[in-house]
């Protein structure tokens, strides 16, 4: 465990898959799955195998490296599963509706491609 006192959080079990997930894309440090309830059509978590920052600013000020990893990762997700457009959200904070206290972005957007079906 981390000296910043980070605890093992739920995503923590699902990369050492002790519960399930569906995950959607991994790379050495970076893990994505399913929301298990999703606010869009699209819905995707991503977040560190290191669970020790808790939020977007400490990953940041901690190793941007893997802050940009975790950005093209959601980005490639996005390039299969959306329309290209999307929203990544990073929720810091409880009064700003994070629960999971381990850093991750929610990749969210439509499922559905811009051209017309004509
Ligand atoms: O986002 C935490 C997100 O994590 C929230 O949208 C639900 C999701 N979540 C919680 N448990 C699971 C499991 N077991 N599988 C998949 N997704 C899960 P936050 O920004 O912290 O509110």
């Amino acid at each position: 465990m981390s000296s910043s006192g980070a605890q093992p959080t739920i995503f923590s079990r699902i990369i050492a898959r002790e519960i399930p997930a569906t995950i959607v894309a991994e790379t050495e440090h970076i893990i994505a799955f399913l929301d298990i309830a999703p606010k869009a059509p699209v819905h995707v978590v991503v977040t560190t195998k290191d669970p020790q920052y808790q939020n977007v600013v400490e990953l940041a000020a901690g190793n941007p490296v893997l802050l940009a990893e975790l950005v093209a990762v959601a980005e490639q997700i996005a390039a299969v599963r959306t329309n290209g457009q999307f929203r990544l959200v990073f929720n810091t904070g409880a009064a700003a509706g994070q629960t999971v206290f381990h850093v991750h972005a929610h990749v969210l957007g439509s499922s559905q491609p811009t051209e017309s079906l004509g």
